[in-house]
Order: structure tokens, then sequence, then C-alpha cells
């Protein structure tokens, strides 16, 4: 061929090819999924990154990681800690770091890169993780504290502690290149610096079972220190660690005791590293001096804080303090649990909220009204005389009256005392307490308060909020603002059932499938990670589980249906963000329950352990708690055999996971007897109906998987009958029933009864909740007439799978079945009549994900936004594909659309990533 030919053919494949390229980009790297990191002690911490194109349809076909112990080394893409060269891998999520050993302290700088089919990306921006301590031997440092009471400390019943206060000075002769500082105080600590505060966490750290382990922060101080004389200070509280409840509490209902891990103490080791090279490290050791002589004078997390402020100590986490009167610290024991680095985050304020109002139910009693139900505490500014005192309490219900209402408080005191110093606008919080609360009663104040004298702050673990929600419907915006405010208020290291009453415990039942809608609002991945720890730890040498993790109640009760998140929820940490390895660090321990219980209790494949019931089901009158109409509950062997049927399927997926084929045939295998011997007891085929054929009874039938085939459709007619005749469209089901309702309507196709429940105003209802002033999620459906001892105006459990509903049904977007981390993605909204838009976004794993529909008069719209490296099955609603546009062309002519297959009233396509905007035009 003529070369010149060959040259032009040459240039023009070119041309062509580079016409092709897309600009690629990669972004939010993420170590352990968060940005950042400082203090890791695993040896392989998991790396995700997402990826942005200006095109559609990116798809990453390789990558390479560098991570280098230097920005220098890394800037010169030298990887010295791993160069993992390039890996031709899809995965772009959850890559375990795999190269040298990380040695303790190391600061890993990394980047990737990415190849994909539309070309290649740039170097990333760098990111960085730091590593705490890998060797029990990298700790100097002594457990300190002292093992008494001081007087005005109360040892029994409603406990209370004042603060200890503890100083060690310092010099720091050189330059100071990087000071870290690695603290665990128990049970709640505050560090300074010089004076400075270390750090914005709250409640600190986060609590466990400190007999199993005991988790340490990491910080970077450098800052904060001087040249010459420098000084740390800390302060430690009760939390956890101190009981908050013994024996002789005589509350009602009689609660146990809280476990007692002994009088606060603490380990510290600051290690600065100066610019020549050499190093001094400051430790937790004899020479420290401690007080309880300071202006904290009680605290207890139930209780509250006493604080009186002509206490104070100036200066005494300065430098230069004479602290000639304080006491040397005792040397105590190690708590007995591993010091581990904490991975979930601390908890912080996370939003400041001024009062709505204040009003002056009677003479010197004036209430504030924050306008929402929240969790944390107030801060208050106030002028007046040395030894005044202001006195807060806190309620989340008003009396008639006006004044506060503790009914539902049970025991908790719920009081915050501070005594003025007599200073010019004396400004005060607390540390070592948190209430849940809307409104607090101000007495004592010198003057008459006004809104400006305080401030809500809402604390709650540091965790992103990634996900977004809204429709046309009101009643649905404030179900989904009712539980934004409700989840994020029960993140407290743990989830927690309730925050403002003498509980504010890890209650497994109350989160199983709970865990999973909060996942698409929260990036709540290390929280619930570590509490599958806490649930392992809590696990018997035998094999029980027990109802409360960390186990600060020992409720050893060997039920089913709580323990059975322990499963449920590390299936959901694998499912939202296709993370496997709680599963595989859990495997045995969730065998050995389920062992255990089988060996125990399983009579002919029946498991008849079931303590609560459907706990919470709406009672037939309104001062119950609980239902005494056996007409209404569910049989406790249907409850628990039904759910130990999901576990063994859950079980069986957990073993092929991890390539256990004859384990998975064995829990299959067993699954199977289970399923006989269910049907066999419950069901009655010729009515279709299980047991006393309650709502629960059939739908855990039914989305469980125990249904003979060929009856689903005839159990399912059941409980459209008995919800739309017997309860007249309105919920029937307590915790148990509740977390499989929305779903469990939706997919048998009466998504309309699922929305008819959601927008209902009238009792029983969320929307009931709503009418008589819920601006959180209550404990009973009926929280506005129960019996107070139980009834918390702040539990999530009754939120069953609804907010998995709006994401998954309601917006549409949920993982395509086998897909995991939203890789590939299922959109398919629930168009239902009464709804005409939904907006919705969740940044998973992958990146951003959007699900925006709206109903015009004669079209309907939907904006689609799928990140990169995923792709996605989307249904739209239309019967033929000539009626949809995508970006206002026939969709038939856009490029990278595909047509699947037509179900039912949808055309089903497959889409790559980015944005799309499709309408179906409805004549
Ligand atoms: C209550 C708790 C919790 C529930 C248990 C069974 O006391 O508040 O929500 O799980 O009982």
């Amino acid at each position: 061929m003529n070369p010149f030919f060959t040259v032009l053919a040459a240039a023009a494949f070119l041309f062509q090819a580079c016409s092709q390229e897309a600009k690629i980009e990669v972004s939010h790297l993420r170590c352990e999924f968060m940005e950042n990191p400082l203090g890791i002690d695993l040896a392989n911490p998991s790396l995700s990154w997402e990826i942005g194109a200006d095109a559609r349809g990116v798809k990453q076909t390789g990558y390479r990681l560098l991570v280098a112990s230097s920005l220098e080394k890394l800037n010169a893409n030298e990887g010295d800690l791993w160069d993992s060269q390039s890996v031709r891998s899809e995965q772009s999520t959850n890559v375990l770091y795999n190269g040298k050993p990380l040695a303790s302290r190391t600061t890993c700088y990394w980047k990737v890169k990415t190849t994909t089919n539309l070309g290649s990306s740039d170097w990333s921006q760098p990111a960085r993780w730091s590593m705490a301590f890998t060797d029990d031997e990298d700790w100097k440092a002594t457990w300190i504290g002292l093992d008494k009471s001081f007087p005005g400390d109360i040892l029994k019943g409603k406990t209370r502690l004042a603060a200890r206060y503890f100083r060690k000075e310092f010099q720091n002769e050189k330059k100071v290149e990087k000071a870290m500082l690695y603290i665990s105080g128990l049970g709640l600590y505050e560090a300074y610096i010089n004076g400075e505060k270390i750090g914005d966490q709250a409640l600190a750290p986060t609590p466990t079972d400190y007999t199993k382990s005991v988790k340490y922060n990491t910080f970077d101080v450098t800052d904060l220190l001087t040249a010459g004389d420098n000084s740390i200070g800390v302060v430690l509280g009760n939390g956890r660690f101190f009981n908050m409840r013994t024996v002789e509490d005589q509350s009602f209902p009689p609660l146990p005791p809280t476990q007692n891990y002994g009088y606060p103490k603490m380990i510290l080791q600051l290690e600065v590293f100066y610019t020549d090279g050499s190093q001094q490290t400051v430790v937790s050791d004899e020479s420290w001096k401690v007080t309880a002589n300071g202006p904290i004078l009680a605290n207890n997390e139930y209780d509250g804080e006493e604080y009186d402020a002509r206490k104070e100590m100036p200066g005494w986490n300065n430098p230069g303090y004479d602290d000639g009167n304080w006491l040397n610290v005792d040397l105590t024991d190690a708590p007995q649990g591993k010091l581990e680095a904490q991975l979930n985050s601390n908890m912080k304020i996370m939003e400041t909220l001024p009062p709505k109002s204040v009003s002056t139910p009677k003479p010197g009693v004036y209430v504030l009204d924050m306008g929402q139900n929240m969790v944390g505490w107030v801060s208050m500014r106030v002028n007046g005389k040395a030894g005044e005192q202001v006195k807060l309490r806190f309620a989340e219900v008003l009396n008639d009256d006006g004044t506060i209402y503790l009914g539902n408080i049970r025991n908790a005191r719920v009081t915050d005392i501070y005594t003025l110093k007599g200073a010019e606008n004396e400004r005060w919080e607390p540390s070592f307490t948190y209430h849940g609360f809307r409104y607090v009663e101000v007495t004592g104040y010198p003057r008459v308060p006004s809104v400006n004298d305080f401030e809500g702050k809402v604390i709650y673990d540091e965790m992103e909020t990634i996900g977004h929600f809204e429709t046309s419907d009101s009643t649905i915006n404030q179900i989904y603002k009712n539980a934004y405010w409700g989840i994020r208020g029960n993140y407290r290291g743990m989830p927690t059932d309730c925050p403002q009453r003498d509980e504010r415990m890890g209650w497994l039942g109350d989160r199983a499938t709970g865990s999973h809608g909060e996942s698409f609002i929260f990036n709540n991945h290390n929280l619930y990670a570590k509490w599958l720890d806490d649930i392992e730890e809590a696990q018997t040498a035998e094999g029980s589980v027990p109802d409360v993790a960390p186990a600060y109640w020992r409720n050893y009760n060997d039920n089913i249906t709580w323990p059975a998140a322990y499963l449920i929820i590390a299936n959901m940490l694998y499912e939202q963000f296709g993370d496997a390895r709680p599963i595989v660090k859990h495997y045995d321990s969730m065998k050995k329950w389920m062992k255990y219980m089988r060996d125990n209790y399983m009579e002919d494949h029946l498991m008849p352990r079931d303590l609560y019931g459907d706990w919470c089901m709406p009672p037939e009158s309104p001062e119950m708690i609980h239902s005494a109409d056996p007409a209404r509950k569910t049989d406790g062997t249907l409850l628990a055999t039904s759910f130990y049927h999901h576990l063994l399927g859950l079980l069986e997926k957990f073993a092929l996971l991890q390539n256990k084929t004859e384990e998975a045939t064995a829990f299959s295998n067993q699954a199977a007897l289970v399923k006989e011997a269910y049907n066999a007891r419950f069901f009655n085929k010729g009515t279709a109906q299980y047991s006393n054929n309650t709502v629960t009874a059939n739908l855990l039938s039914l989305q469980l998987g125990l249904v003979p085939e060929g009856f689903e459709e005839r159990v399912f007619s059941n409980i459209v009958d008995k919800t739309m005749h017997e309860f007249n469209g309105h919920v029937s089901t307590g915790l148990v029933g509740i977390q499989w309702l929305m779903r469990g309507l939706s997919k048998q196709g009466r998504g309309d009864i699922a929305h008819k429940i959601a927008t209902n105003r009238d009792y029983p209802s969320w929307g009931y909740m709503i009418e008589n002033g819920a601006t959180t999620i209550w404990e009973l459906w009926n929280g506005n007439t129960a019996d107070p001892t139980m009834n918390s105006h702040n539990h999530v459990m009754l939120l069953g799978d609804i907010i998995v509903w709006f994401y998954e049904y309601l917006a549409g977007i949920q993982n395509l079945a086998g897909s995991t981390g939203f890789r590939n993605i299922h959109m398919q909204p629930l168009v239902v009549d009464g709804v005409d838009y939904v907006t919705a976004t969740h940044r998973s794993i992958q990146g951003l994900i959007k699900s925006a529909w709206r109903k015009t008069g004669n079209s309907f719209e939907w904006e689609v936004t799928i990140p990169g490296n995923s792709s996605a099955v989307v249904y739209i609603p239309a019967k033929e594909k000539r009626q949809i546009t995508e970006s206002g062309n026939d969709i038939s002519k856009v490029r990278g659309i595909k047509l699947l297959r037509q179900e039912k009233e949808f055309m089903v396509f497959e889409i790559g990533s980015g944005e799309y905007r499709f309408v179906v035009f409805l004549n």
C-alpha cells in the first residue's frame, strides 16, 4: 500500500480512538470506608475508590495501587510499601492491602490509577491512613487511676462519681517534627495538651465489654506542643465502665444492675519525634497526679452531670500549675479486655439546634422547646452570683399544664446542675452525660432566660449522611425525618434502643432489618462491624448469644428473634457495602450459636425458644403495652422456627461464600427438615393460613421462604384480607413482623396497601405518631396513651423495613440479585397512586446513585444516576419502548441502553454509569 495512505489510515484510526477517549477520574479514596483515617491496626485494611467519567458506561478493567511511606515517595511513583502493579480487575471497592507488613506508626500514603473500557485515568489525588500499634509491645504506658471513691461519691443504686482529673508535665527541648497521642480513658475521657482540647470527639472512647476489648483513639497532636514546658491533662468520667446502676436500685420495672468494671482508669502514650531524629515518649505511669476535687462533682449517663464552677482549677491542664495538693495516682490493673485501635467513629457534636421557644408554666420554672426530640445536651450561657444554681431536666413530652413529663423516663434522673462562679457570661455544657429530649426544664436561672441563652448540641457517632429522600407526600417525608432523628440519636458507639430512660442498651432485635434501612442514610459500616464484634464478645463459651450487646445487662435468654440480628447484620454489611469480612470473621461463632440452640432446644425440627413474641404489636386498648388478645398474638414457636429457617439459609450462603460446600449442603438439608416440620405444625392447607392467621404468621412464612409451592398467592391473600378487613388497612404487626411488612406487601403486587399503611394518620400508624406531635419514632404504636413504664418516644424498632421500602421500592434503588455493594443495581420505582414524585440519592461505596421520578399530567419522568464502574437494570413503567425517550431522544436510538425484556408493566433496560433522563409519554 502506498505509504502515504498507510500514514493517513493510521492517523484516521488514531483520531477515532482518541475521540472515543473519555476523561476518567478517580476520587473519594477510602480506607476502611473512611477518608484518611488515623490509627488503624489491621494488617490488610480495605481500600475503595470511585470512578467518574464524562461519558456513560465506564467500567474499570484494571488498576494500579501505590502505597508509600512518604508523600515524596508517592509523588515520585514509588510504592515502597506496596506497588500492586497493573492488576486486571473490575474491583474498585474493598480491595485489601497486600503489600509489605505494616509496621506500627507508619503513615501510608496511597493513590490509584485505573484503566477502563473508555480509557485510563491519571493518578488520583493522594490519600492516607495511619497505623496505630500493631504489637502489644508498642505500649510502654501503664494503666493508672485511683481505686477508691471520694467524699460525695455514691456507690449504690443510682451511682455517681466525681470526675477524676489527671495531669503530667514534660519538656520539649527540641524542634518537633511530629507528635502522636494514643489514649484510652474508661469509661469516658477528655484530654488536653497545654490547655487545648484534643480532638472534637464527645463521650469517647466507644463502649465495649471491657473484659473483652478496650478501644483506644489516636490523635496527631503535633500542633498542640510548644517549646519548653508542656502539660497533659485528662478528665475521666464513668460512662459504661463504672456501673450506672447496682442491685440496690429499686426501679420499676425492676431492671438488672449494669455490669461494673471498676473505677475509671486510663492509659496514654504520647510519642514526640524531633527533627533531629530523636524521640521522646511520655506515658501514663506513677509520676502522674490526680484529683477528684474538681468542678465535675458527679456524672452518670442516665442521671446527668453536676458542675460547680467555683471549683474550677484555672490552669490545671497547663504547665506550671501547682498540683501540690493533688494525689499520686495508683498503678491499676489493666481492664481484662484486649487493647485495640478503635475503628468506628467516636461521637461528636454533629449539629447545633437553637431552642424554638421558652415558656413559663409556673413562676421560676422555664421550659425550652427544642422543636425536635433530639439527643445530646444543652449548652448554656448564664449571668449571676457565685453559688447560684441552675438545674436542667430533660423530657420528651409535656404535661397538659406545660410542665415536663418524666413518667416515661423511669428512674433516670436526667438532671444537669450548674453552680455559678459569678463571672460574666458563664458558659457551660456537660462532658460525661447525654439526654434524649425535646423539652428542657430550667429552674434556678437567675433571670428570665431567652432562647439565645441555650443551644441544643446534637451528639452521635460521627458518620456521614449518605442518603436523601423526599416525596410529594408530607406524611412520608415526616416519617423519614422522624426516622432520621431517631436513628442518629440512637448511635452511641453501639445502636441503642433508646436515649432517654435508664436503659440505652444495644438490644439486638431492634436493629436487624433496621440496620439495612439505616445503611441507605448513614455510612454505618464501621459501627455495625464493631457491633458484630460486641455480639461475638458477648457470646458464652457454650455458644449462647444474649439479647443485649455489649452485655452491660446479662440478658442470656436463648431467644432466637433477637440474636438473629448477628447473622442478619453481617449479611447486611456484605449486601450493602460489599464487605464479606464480617461474615468470614464471625462465621464460626454464628455456627456455634445456631448449633447451641439446635442441640439444646430444637424439638422435632421446631424451635420453641421465644421470649418476646411479636413485640409491641398494636394492642387492643390504648393504655396497654402488650396485647392480651390471643387472636392478635403470633405463636412463639412459629416466630422462632421461621427465623431459624431464615438463618440456616444465611449460613448456607455464608458457607458457599467461603467455598465450604459440604457445610452449605448440611445447612440446606437442615433447613428442608425445618420447613417440613414447620408446615406440618403450622400450615393449614385448606385455609392457606399459618397458625392463628395473624399477618405476622403468614408474612414471615411467605417472606422467609416457608410456604409450600403453589400456595403463595392464597397465603398472601390472607395477609391482604386480614389487613384490609380486620385492621382496616393498618399495621397489625410488632417488631418481628414489621421487618418484612412493607416489602412483603409490595413484592406481591400490593404496593398500594404498603402505601396506605405508610400514609395512615390514625391509630395505629407512624402517621398517628406524627398526628400526635411525634418528631421521632415511638416505642409503642399507642405511645401517647400507653403505660409510661415502657413508653419511649425515641425507639427505632417499629420502623421495621419502612426505610428499606422507601429506598428500594418507592425510589427503586437496590442491589441486583447476586450483586453486592451496588456494583449492579436494580432500579425499579414503585409508582403508586397518591405519590406524585420521589427524589432519592444514596452515596454507595461505588459512588452516587440517584432516582428521581415525577408524574406529570401525561408523562412519567425519571432521572437516574448510576455511579462509575456500576451498571443497572432499569424498570421503566411503559408498555412499549416507543413511548420512551432518554434526554429527548428515542430510547432505541441511544447508544449504551440495551432493551432486555418486557416484564409486566415495565420495559426493562440495561444501562451503564452516567446520568439519564427518561420520559415516558403516557398517550
Ligand atoms: C425493651 C427495649 C428494647 C426491646 C426489649 C425487648 O426494654 O427497649 O427495645 O428490644 O425491651
